[in-house]
């Protein structure tokens, strides 16, 4: 039996189901830099040159362990520009028994591959990815005959079934969760560790040249480039995360400062989504680091929630509700993405410092994803489908099984309410207690309407207004509803009426 084996970008992993018994004689590992998968969304320059790396340096690391590996560059001459021609001209030209592939995280690729048996005449087997905590089905039992499908029920599942952080049958520590302990906002005079930064070898140097020639369209900065391209320096990422931050990650994961993009935060988003890291392998780092004493439970414990609880949960989630998730604007929310998403010119200094990063890293941690970009784009009504686009594009980490979820269900509420039991929506003072942006802003976060006031406060409660009918029957909008009912009309009519004007700024392409 002579196999085809398909690896895709973001499946660089020599545990991946579809390398399991490879023959190293007769069989063929088919990786391809093709222009579709580059191009479906204009990815950040950066993101392209991370995966195009990687993907050469585990080619190399296959072919270095004797595997018969077919690697078709962006360039090559027989570069069929999509992953269907691709195979199908590997199978033309090779006399191959079947296709084996580990299922794409991506809907539409899926949708596509599930036609390529007939399609291609041979036998496709389409394989679980296993590089997850638990199978897509799982969520799916999980799901059945709940009225809520809140992540913290789902995650203390995981915790039982997997015994991370456990004491038997009990959290270690008496609680599942320390959220309300992980809400610090950042000392002045506190040390922040330096970013672990991966050489550039030959051949990143060879794919950034690669890049700035084919992408220079693209959103984003090149260089500088530090991203971990091999499996052994995103292992090092992760052990420099474990001692230099994770013991802070819990206190200050919330906190946002300027010029700090990478804070406390493990940034290895990139890594485990292409597979040079594995979400146990990581898990079980954070949970040593607990029981050795280097690391305190409210940032372990915060720390294994993002991974087991949230990134396991949206992976379901996204699987269960597709395609319908993907349709949805419960909010009716259409307006055109501003410019400043692509330029980061906006007088509002919170935003222009989360974009100006995003530009600059392809990466923004969570809290200004959620409650500056997000909140933004939340409040003003901005496109579904724009908004979905903008965040698959400008993260190295976004996949749209990771983005989706985040963005239409957590962020907009599009999904009317699946996964957050309300919309993320806050005003200036959100923003102003958890970082330092407002002190550098043309806005006045004590303001609450006029033209000097902060954007973020009367957006809020035009959003409130905007959306009463949507929201009165959520139990947890009620203080905020009956706070807007206790407004005067004139407070309530000014604040309308500044929205009003910033909001035909942004429609009419004026500075804001
Ligand atoms: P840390 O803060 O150190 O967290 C550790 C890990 O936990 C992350 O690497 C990630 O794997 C996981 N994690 C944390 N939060 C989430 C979450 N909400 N969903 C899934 N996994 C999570 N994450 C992506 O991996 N890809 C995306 O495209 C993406 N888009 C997002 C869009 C929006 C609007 C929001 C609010 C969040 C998004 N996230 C996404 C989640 C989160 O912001 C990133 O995982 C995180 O910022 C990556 O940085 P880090 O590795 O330093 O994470
Ligand atoms: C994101 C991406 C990019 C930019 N380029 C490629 C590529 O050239 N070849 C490839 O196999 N995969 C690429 N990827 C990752 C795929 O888009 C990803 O596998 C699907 O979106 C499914 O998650
Ligand atoms: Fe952002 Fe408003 Fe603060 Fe300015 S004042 S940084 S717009 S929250």
């Amino acid at each position: 039996m002579k196999v085809l084996r398909l690896v895709l970008g973001d499946q660089v992993s020599e545990s991946l189901s579809s390398l399991k018994g490879c023959d190293k004689k007769n069989d063929t590992i088919l990786m391809a830099e093709v222009k579709e998968e580059a191009t479906y969304v204009k990815h950040h320059k950066k993101k392209i040159a991370f995966l195009f790396s990687a993907m050469r340096h585990f080619a190399k690391q296959l072919e270095d362990k004797q595997f018969t590996v077919e690697y078709i560059d962006y360039n090559h001459a027989n570069n069929k520009g999509s992953l269907f021609e691709q195979v199908k001209r590997s199978i033309t030209s090779g006399s191959f028994d079947k296709l084996v592939v580990t299922e794409p995280g991506e809907y539409r690729l899926l949708d596509d591959m599930k036609q390529w048996q007939s399609r291609l005449d041979i036998k496709v087997d389409i394989l679980e990815d296993t590089r997850f905590i638990v199978g897509k089905s799982f969520f799916s039992e999980w799901a059945k005959d709940r009225k809520q499908l809140r992540m913290e029920y789902f995650y203390r599942e995981l915790r039982k079934k997997t015994n991370y952080l456990m004491d038997g049958k009990k959290p270690i520590g008496g609680e599942w969760n320390y959220d309300s302990q992980n809400r610090q906002t950042l000392p002045a005079e506190i040390t922040i560790p330096k970013q672990t930064k991966s050489p550039q070898d030959e051949i990143t140097q060879e794919v950034l040249k690669l890049v700035e020639s084919e992408f220079s369209d693209h959103f984003g900065d090149l260089e500088p480039f530090h991203f971990a391209v091999t499996r052994n320096q995103a292992l090092q990422v992760l052990k420099q995360f474990i001692s230099e931050r994770l013991e802070k990650f819990g206190d200050y994961q919330d906190a946002m400062a300027e010029k700090q993009p990478w804070l406390f935060h493990s940034h290895i988003g990139f890594y485990l989504n292409c597979g040079l890291l594995l979400p146990d392998e990581v898990i079980e780092a954070a949970e040593s680091a607990y029981h050795s004493g280097e690391a305190p439970l409210n940032s372990v414990e915060g720390f294994i929630r993002q991974i087991l609880g949230w990134r396991e949960y949206v992976r379901g989630f996204y699987w269960h509700f597709m395609p319908e998730l993907k349709q949805q604007n419960s909010l009716n929310a259409t307006r055109a993405l501003p410019d400043f998403f692509w330029s980061s010119h906006t007088n509002m200094n919170c935003l222009r410092q989360c974009i100006k990063e995003t530009k600059e890293n392809a990466y923004a941690h969570h809290i200004q994803r959620l409650m500056v970009i997000g909140n933004f784009a939340l409040l003003a009504g901005l496109s579904v489908e724009e908004v979905n686009e903008w965040y698959l594009l400008v993260y190295a980490d976004a996949y749209e099984w990771v983005e989706l979820p985040n963005v239409s269900a957590m962020i907009l509420f599009a999904d009317g309410g699946k996964l957050a039991s309300k919309p993320y929506a806050a005003s200036g003072s959100y923003i102003n207690k958890m970082s330092d942006y407002c002190k550098n802003c043309g806005y006045s976060v004590t303001k609450k309407s006029g033209e000097k006031a902060c954007p973020f406060n009367y957006l809020y409660w035009d959003f409130v207004t905007r959306n009463k009918p949507k929201l009165e029957n959520n139990p947890r909008m009620k203080l905020v509803l009956n706070s807007l009912n206790r407004m005067s009309d004139e407070k309530v009519e000014d604040m309308q009426q500044s929205a009003q004007m910033f909001l035909e700024k942004l429609d009419n392409a004026q500075e804001v």
